[in-house]
């Protein structure tokens, strides 16, 4: 995560949960996240609470599987909305430069113009040279949505055969599903729509997700061959990940006013 100018002092022991509200709270003053989104990040800052903010072995299965996916797409796509844009843009950007055939695209669902190109703005301080979803007349609707996600580019989304859709309202991952599409998202909330719907659901922060598909598409890249991929995939099992995820949040232990200390 790119550093911050914060408040907090380093040694707090929820110093990294607060120096992301900080970066989401500066998003906002930006112009990146929309005012709900800081309300989305509340909820999820409770889910990783109970996940002790901390990458758990159901997600580091979800992580495996996901860059699985991502390495056997033809055209997989990175959906950025304002939250994720804010919290790991940098990241998105490496991730796209590391998997070659993909593509960035800017998709909002409290759309306006002036978001979009603070977004691609924000994207472009990242080395990023191409942004779809932006500055375009062009734009396409995915059926059976009526929210602005049904936005998307046509050379982006519509024809993608893998969305990468982190930090989501359910719609848009059940309409991507009828168009045959293969979706991975990231969502704290074991229990959202998005998170039973997607093919593969990451139960973490984006901020320890990225970096960590990173290493993993790096490990596979050098050590995998297809065939072990399409084995990692289908030996997957996302409700059985969800499931897992759900048991640690139920198990997480109280702690002690003197283990606070
Ligand atoms: O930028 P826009 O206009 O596209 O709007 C983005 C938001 C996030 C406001 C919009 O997509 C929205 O309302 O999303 P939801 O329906 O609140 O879903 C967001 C999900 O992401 C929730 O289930 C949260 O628990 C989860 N979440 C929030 N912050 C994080 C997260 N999951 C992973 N990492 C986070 N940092």
């Amino acid at each position: 995560m790119t550093p911050i100018k914060t408040f907090v002092p380093k040694n707090h022991p929820r110093y990294f949960s607060l120096v992301i509200r900080e970066k989401l709270v500066e998003g906002f003053k930006n112009g990146l996240v929309a005012h709900e989104g800081l309300i989305a990040h509340g909820r999820g800052e409770s889910f990783d609470y109970l996940l002790g903010e901390k990458t758990t072995e159901p997600a580091l299965k979800s992580i495996d599987a996901a860059s699985a996916l991502f390495m056997l797409a033809d055209r997989p796509v990175l959906s950025v909305n304002g939250n994720t844009a804010a919290l790991c843009a940098k990241e998105i950007c490496e991730l796209n430069y590391l998997l070659k055939k993909s593509a960035v695209e800017v998709n909002l669902f409290y759309r306006t113009k002036k978001r979009e190109e603070l977004i691609a703005n924000e994207l472009r301080k990242c080395g990023l040279k191409k942004i779809l979803g932006v500055g375009t007349g062009n734009l396409r609707e995915i059926p059976e949505l009526e929210s602005n996600r049904r936005k998307v580019d046509p050379e982006g989304i519509l024809i993608a055969d893998l969305v990468f859709v982190p930090l989501e309202d359910g719609d848009r991952t059940i309409a991507l599903k009828k168009m045959n599409k293969k979706v991975i998202t990231v969502d704290l909330n074991p229990l959202s729509r998005t998170s039973v719907t997607a093919d593969v659901s990451i139960v973490d922060n984006i901020v320890r997700v990225v970096p960590q598909l990173i290493k993993c598409i790096e490990y596979h890249g050098k050590n995998s061959t297809k065939k072990e991929l399409q084995g990692i995939v289908s030996s997957y099992n996302n409700d059985e990940v969800l499931r897992e995820g759900l048991d640690i949040m139920r198990s997480s232990k109280m702690l002690t006013a003197s283990e606070h200390k």
